[in-house]
């Protein structure tokens, strides 16, 4: 059955720049020519990377869905962010801005600001030691687990430099989700710091790093940042900082960026799921950088002049390409802060776009929604008219929250999209590109798919749905930036993504076209929870809660949250012996904390005696979510016993009176 969205369509916005303004026919059909020969349109972009082999040929599909884009031809990562740049005017060009989050009267107590030269000398030095002292070589992963600063990416890059794959890992993950992601990716070496900021407490990274190497014995050695300056412990065998290691390293080393394939792996980055493990999305060298060197251009505008800032973390593929290597491989100055945006005041985003005459933003709806709540004379108090271009990412974006920002900070009249992708995809695919081609723009869509892309959104049965018809987002094209497998589980990456709608690759949102063809894409047709843009498996949240002696039976379920679009909210039946009590409650709260992360900070906890099953005895999360959110159950003609459903409603509405919730 189909459902007939309303969306407020009719709302369009230009942009008062009207240079590249198209009529969205008029897009359509060049987006149709370059979507016919796909291949040949990705190529004309990867040819202005600088590569150090031609590639044989443009697409190896010789496997599907192990698609290889530009096998054979060489390039490096590093190179292109650095090498390419220090050659020209470009080496005493700022490429990072960097600010800590303590401040006080006088302004921020930590700025820094590399060059290019800077960088490009830094990233020299790390990668002869990781060489030298760590033996660090092409087929190597090293994990990184990093405040935001501004090592964080050099590290990136001098990997990168070596030909050596990398794994970051979130700081805000705990060292058992750490120790998971070393494990799975075999990380021989880990980088990490004393400790990093977060609303003006220190998280203590070295202490959580040194307890999930316990658990990785693949980890043989540990390279500290000096960063905060808390005590921490040294183990002399394992440890060392950074500092140390590179003082002896000349200013003027050189190493030689290994020639690495197209198709080789650039780094692993793990997502979550509603089942088994993370998934490590392994991402390749040359198709990646050529999707971040068009969407850099198209979706961002990207011009030599330009500051840039992106307010996500490293620690996400957003980071990955949209604050390491899209801008610098564009040449752009990077703007990176450490801290919380609205600490230790709401206006502190606002201050450091001012202070750092910021023209470029790229946030998400979670941040925006909280600079709402605090009210809009924060953002008054400073010039932000530098803005000369807007997008958010990560989660739907609420017409509200656009248009309050479109307002506040794009004067009504500067590009504002909404990039739609995901981990797997490595980089932008629907979004408006006003870089260079803008179309009308409307609060809440995410806009046409980019050139090159070709995205449907499709019914059951992958047929193509009517404009207004909700559906399921597919690509139909391979493209570059597209994951090369899930690390070890090759099967797995062909069933997760490319068996529900076979020769596509299903996303697993919902989405609907408009009648101008424009994308709004509708939220996760799966399991999948999206705190804060952030992406949480309900299997990471259950399978933690599971672990604690009492209990026994656990479900997750995302419920909207006004400032963070969603949150986790917990189904839990306890062992016998165990009864429900406020102290339990707390302590399982904790629990799940400390074994996923502060990310994971459960809303709520309902304890129950059943939960909704299919007969073959799987959780119906679908049933609980629907019960949770009001919304009519729909098909349970699976469900082995209906009075579970009752009971999961009884358990929701009781609390809900009880404390308002
Ligand atoms: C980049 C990133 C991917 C999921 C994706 C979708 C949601 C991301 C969005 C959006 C609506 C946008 N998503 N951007 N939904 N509008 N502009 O967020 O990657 O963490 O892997 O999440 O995020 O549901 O499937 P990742």
């Amino acid at each position: 059955m189909s459902v007939n969205w309303a969306l407020p369509f009719d709302e369009k916005i230009l942009p008062e720049d009207k240079r590249n303004l198209l009529s969205i026919e008029e897009y359509h059909k060049v987006h149709r020519a370059s979507i016919t020969s796909y291949q040949q349109f990705w190529a004309g972009l990867a040819r202005e990377l600088e590569w150090f082999k031609p590639w044989n040929s443009i697409l190896d599909e010789s496997s599907p869905p192990f698609y290889k884009w530009f096998p054979g031809g060489q390039l490096n990562a590093s190179h292109m962010c650095l090498d390419r740049h220090v050659r020209t005017g470009r080496r005493n060009k700022v490429a990072i801005i960097w600010e800590g989050e303590p401040i006080d009267q006088d302004g921020p107590k930590q700025v820094r600001k590399l060059t290019y030269g800077d960088v490009f000398h830094e990233v020299n030095r790390i990668a002869h030691v990781l060489r030298e002292k760590y033996g660090v070589r092409k087929g190597d992963t090293i994990g990184l687990y990093l405040p935001m600063i501004p090592e964080f990416p050099m590290i990136m890059l001098a990997a990168a430099r070596l030909g050596a794959c990398f794994t970051v890992i979130f700081s805000g993950f705990s060292s058992d989700s750490l120790a998971e992601r070393l494990i799975d990716t075999d990380a021989k070496l880990l980088v990490t710091a004393d400790g990093g900021y977060r609303r003006g407490s220190v998280i203590k990274l070295k202490e959580i790093a040194d307890k999930a190497v316990e658990n990785a014995p693949c980890v043989k050695k540990v390279i500290v940042v000096k960063h905060v300056g808390n005590e921490v412990e040294m183990d002399s065998s394992r440890d060392a900082f950074l500092h140390d290691i590179i003082r002896d390293v000349p200013q003027s080393t050189f190493v030689e960026p290994e020639k690495v394939g197209s198709e080789e792996p650039l780094y692993i980055l793990h997502t979550s799921g509603t089942t088994g493990r993370p998934k490590g999305q392994v991402h390749d060298v040359g198709g990646y950088l050529t999707l971040l060197h068009a969407t850099m251009r198209w979706v961002f505008d990207a011009r030599d002049s330009d500051v840039y800032w992106c307010t996500a973390d490293i620690g996400w593929v957003t980071g990955h390409s949209y604050i390491v290597f899209g801008p610098l491989m564009e040449g752009l100055t990077a703007l990176m802060y450490e801290g919380a945006l609205d600490y230790p005041e709401p206006d502190r985003w606002a201050s450091i776009i001012e202070r750092h005459r910021v023209n470029i933003l790229y946030t998400s709806p979670t941040a925006i929604r909280a600079f709402m709540r605090h009210g809009e004379q924060w953002v008054k108090k400073h010039d932000t008219s530098t803005i000369r271009l807007m997008h958010s990412v990560g989660e739907p974006i609420n017409p509200e929250a656009y248009r309050w920002m479109m307002r506040l900070v794009g004067r009504d009249k500067v590009p504002f999209g909404s990039t739609w992708w995901m981990t797997e995809t490595g980089g932008i695919l629907v979004s408006h590109t006003p870089g260079l081609y803008m179309v009308a723009m409307k609060p809440g869509t995410n806009g046409p798919p980019i050139l090159g892309i070709d995205a449907d959104v499709v019914n059951d049965r992958g047929e193509s749905q009517k404009p207004l018809e909700r559906g399921f987002l597919v690509i139909k094209n391979p493209w570059p930036g597209m994951p090369l497998t899930i690390h070890k589980d090759p099967e797995r990456y062909k069933e997760v993504y490319w068996t529900r709608f076979p020769g596509n690759f299903y996303a697993g949102d919902y989405a609907v076209k408009d009648d101008d063809g424009y994308f709004w894409m509708l939220g996760r047709a799966d399991e999948i929870i999206k705190v804060a843009g952030h992406r949480l498996g309900t299997y990471e949240l259950e399978s933690a809660l599971i672990q604690h002696p009492a209990v026994a039976e656990a479900a997750t379920v995302g419920v909207p949250d006004e400032i963070k679009g969603e949150v986790p909210v917990a189904f839990v039946i306890l062992r016998s012996g165990y009864t429900s009590n406020p102290a339990l409650d707390r302590e399982l709260h904790e629990w799940v904390r400390e074994r996923v992360g502060h990310v994971a900070s459960l809303k709520q906890i309902y304890f129950v005696s059943k939960l909704p099953k299919t007969r073959s005895a799987k959780i119906m999360r679908r049933v609980v979510h629907a019960v949770v959110i009001g919304k009519p159950i729909g098909d349970v003609t699976t469900l082995e016993d209906e009075a579970s459903v009752e009971e999961v409603r009884r358990a929701y509405l009781d609390l809900k009176k009880e404390i308002g919730v």
